[in-house]
């Protein structure tokens, strides 16, 4: 890319007055835009932040008016304070203005849910999207929004946000200013425009439910269409975005538009869209026609016929939709059974977790249950539980009629659960990485439901257990969930770290694993990187720590490697690699691993809050460490001051401090003591007990 210092300074004698409306809402999104702003060359700026009133708020065209009796700059250019400019756009716009004297120039807009050093550092990072088609129109485009376009200052004159619309004040001032003058693409440009992850705990303007927002919709078009000439964009406009809510995927009663907004969006389209609606065919002209004469019935039978036919197309397209039809109308209409206890870990992989350590307690000391197990795998389950896999019908059965449902993950989506059920969410880990609502940045499949989401499954959580009093505090803020209704009794998995006979049972493990018995066992168990997803819910895992390093150990040592549950790839050892090196990844429970091994080698996974009951050494393999604590996730607690053993980045250091494991237990004495009491100090051996006998006892049905 080319920058200001390439270009002639003499052509490019302009000032820049940035106006950025800013309400508090506790993020640092504002700090990133001016970050942002700080790292352009260009420097002859007026920057104008317009703080609103948190307590008062006078909205966002307020503010935008006031920045603008305040700028003086030859060029005017908007930004939202959640939004930030990529590297050297401010220079490659004002060029592009130098070029096209009297033009606007649009900054190409994409669209990202992450936070500036991660749009900007990792460019095209998945996730980030460009608004196709609409950054070279010459039109108003998608959002009908002011954003990223270098204004002509003179063709402001007179011109201001109409301060009575929430929502919608740029529509009728975009389309006034168009009037004034062509606009220019600055193609090597970049606006990044933020879509907020958090629709429960910080609502964007966009995304706020307000039953207001449809009329003030309909308003905002009736006064744009009076400043211009030529109605037809605008048109376009609004019937591209009835078609797109009613028959196109969207349904609005979902949205709950009312008689009264269909009504008006009626007299909006008599009024403007007469013309265009031909370019429309099918059901497309067939709504905007309801929607032309008023007939609001025929509307909503449209979209109802709609998207009865879609739903009906994805029934006989999928088997999970046919399942779904007969769990929702069926199986959830049938009495929940109060004795039946559905057990669930890891969305089904394995027989594993606090999940089975509840399971073996609860199914010797109260028989007179019937317990369920979903289970993918072959894994023989003591006692003979009934056993569905996930995709059978048994399972959304289950679902819907067990008295009880243990989990160690998140519910699927689709579960709805029944008053009569008592869900025990058990979660799988100590967090060390931030969860949920503490995410700035969210990398999952769906960012912008993800939260969400995650919400409305945490309110279906009858309790929730939680391993020390840290875990209680970061899942309050990070699922949003009362304290009150967390079980802080240990972890039920840990139980087994506790047993009398711990010794005996790692023996016979190591026996039935083939696994040496004169030499010391290092188990490997990284967590997994959201940056290398393979598909949904699945992801990749380069291997960093180099094996054939650890042959120099291979007379002491025997490692187990062990990749994370959602790590689909199959890591393939080389015959002299198998020699001194076993992969347990698809082995069952981890917690026999943790008990077999004599050194844990781990990076940012919770499995060292668990091991750490054992008391023996833990090393930190973390070649990534920046990467994945200041862009990928964010930590709960210091890694760097806080953890019980040390922290490498290299393969050579692993080496190295393997040959002398002694040191690391003495330099790290005091450390571990500290972890331990912070993180064990409930696990006894009997969490599985407490956590028992509280959840059937009567108190849990009042
Ligand atoms: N696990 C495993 N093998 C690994 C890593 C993890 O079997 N190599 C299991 C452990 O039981 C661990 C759990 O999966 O405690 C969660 O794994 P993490 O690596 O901590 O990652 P994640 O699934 O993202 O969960 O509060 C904890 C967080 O939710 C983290």
């Amino acid at each position: 890319m080319r920058l200001i210092r390439d270009y002639d300074r003499e052509g490019l004698i302009m000032t820049v007055s940035i106006i950025i409306p800013h309400l508090d809402n506790g993020t640092n999104y504002l700090q990133e835009c001016l970050d942002s702003l700080a790292a352009q060359a260009f420097r002859d700026v007026e920057l104008l932040v317009e703080e609103d009133d948190l307590n008062k708020p006078l909205g966002v065209a307020a503010m935008r008016n006031r920045g603008l009796k305040k700028a003086s700059g030859d060029y005017v250019l908007f930004i939202d304070s959640d939004d930030y400019l990529g590297i050297e756009s401010l220079s490659e716009a004002v060029y592009t203005a130098s070029l096209n004297p009297g033009k606007i120039v649009r900054i190409p807009m994409i669209r990202t849910y992450y936070k500036y050093s991660t749009s900007v550092e990792m460019d095209n990072f998945q996730g980030s999207y460009a608004e196709k088609n609409e950054n070279t129109r010459n039109s108003i485009n998608k959002n009908d929004s002011c954003l990223g376009q270098l204004i002509p200052r003179d063709l402001l004159e007179n011109l201001e946000f109409d301060e009575d619309l929430r929502y919608y004040s740029d529509l009728p001032f975009v389309a006034a200013l168009y009037e004034r003058a062509k606009v220019t693409v600055s193609e090597n440009a970049k606006y990044y425009k933020r879509t907020g992850n958090d629709q429960i705990g910080r609502p964007t303007l966009s995304q706020e439910v307000n039953a207001a927002r449809f009329g003030e919709y309909c308003r905002a078009f009736v006064m744009a269409a009076a400043g211009v000439r030529d109605t037809t964009r605008l048109s376009v406009l609004l019937c591209d975005f009835l078609v797109s809510r009613t028959v196109k995927g969207f349904n609005p009663k979902a949205a709950g538009w009312s008689d009264e907004d269909l009504i008006s969006f009626g007299e909006v389209v008599k009024k403007l869209c007469g013309p265009v609606m031909k370019c429309y065919k099918g059901e497309e002209h067939r709504v905007l026609r309801a929607f032309y004469k008023g007939d609001i019935k025929k509307v909503r039978t449209i979209v109802k016929r709609h998207h009865r036919k879609k739903k009906w197309g994805i029934f006989f397209k999928s088997a999970h939709q046919r399942r779904l039809l007969i769990y929702n109308k069926i199986f959830r209409k049938m009495p929940v059974k109060k004795n039946v206890v559905l057990f669930s870990a890891f969305f089904g992989r394995s027989y594993c977790d606090s999940c089975r350590a509840l399971y073996e307690y609860m199914s010797k000391h109260h028989p007179e249950y019937k317990y369920v197990w979903a289970i993918n795998d072959k894994t023989l389950i003591p006692g003979g539980p009934v056993r569905v896999k996930t995709n059978s019908l048994r399972y959304y059965y289950y679902l819907a009629t067990a008295g009880f449902y243990i989990n160690n993950v998140r519910q699927p989506e689709w579960f709805v659960k029944r008053k009569d059920t008592i869900l025990l969410e058990t979660w799988h880990g100590t967090p060390l990485k931030k969860l949920a609502f503490d995410l700035e940045d969210v990398y999952a499949a769906k960012p912008l439901e993800y939260k969400k989401t995650f919400y409305r499954q945490a309110c279906e959580w009858n309790y929730l257990v939680s391993d020390n009093a840290f875990s209680s505090e970061a899942f309050s803020t990070a699922f949003r969930y009362p304290k009150e209704k967390m079980l802080e009794f240990g972890y039920p998995r840990n139980d087994i770290l506790y047993a009398e006979n711990a010794s005996d049972i790692a023996s016979e493990l190591k026996k039935k694993m083939g696994l040496p018995l004169d030499k010391k066992i290092v188990l490997y168990a990284p967590t997994w990187r959201d940056d290398e997803a393979a598909g949904v819910g699945e992801y990749g895992f380069t291997l960093k720590l180099e094996l054939e390093k650890l042959k120099a150990l291979s007379d002491r040592y025997h490692f187990i490697l062990r990749t994370h549950y959602l790590i689909s790839d199959n890591l393939r050892l080389s015959d002299m690699q198998s020699e001194y090196v076993t992969d347990l990844s698809k082995y069952g429970d981890i917690s026999e691993l943790y008990l077999i091994s004599d050194m844990l080698i781990t990076d940012y996974s919770s499995v060292f809050f668990d091991y750490a009951n054992l008391r023996r050494p833990i090393i930190f393999y973390v070649y990534d460490f920046e990467k994945y604590r200041d862009v990928l996730h964010g930590f709960y607690f210091d890694m760097e001051t806080g953890c019980p053993g040390p922290m490498y980045k290299t393969t050579d250091e692993v080496v190295n401090a393997l040959q002398n494991p002694e040191g690391i237990i003495e330099e790290y004495k005091e450390k571990y003591e500290e972890f331990y009491n912070k993180f064990c100090y409930l696990d006894d051996g009997k969490a599985s007990e407490r956590i028992t006998e509280f959840i059937l006892s009567d108190k849990v049905r009042i």
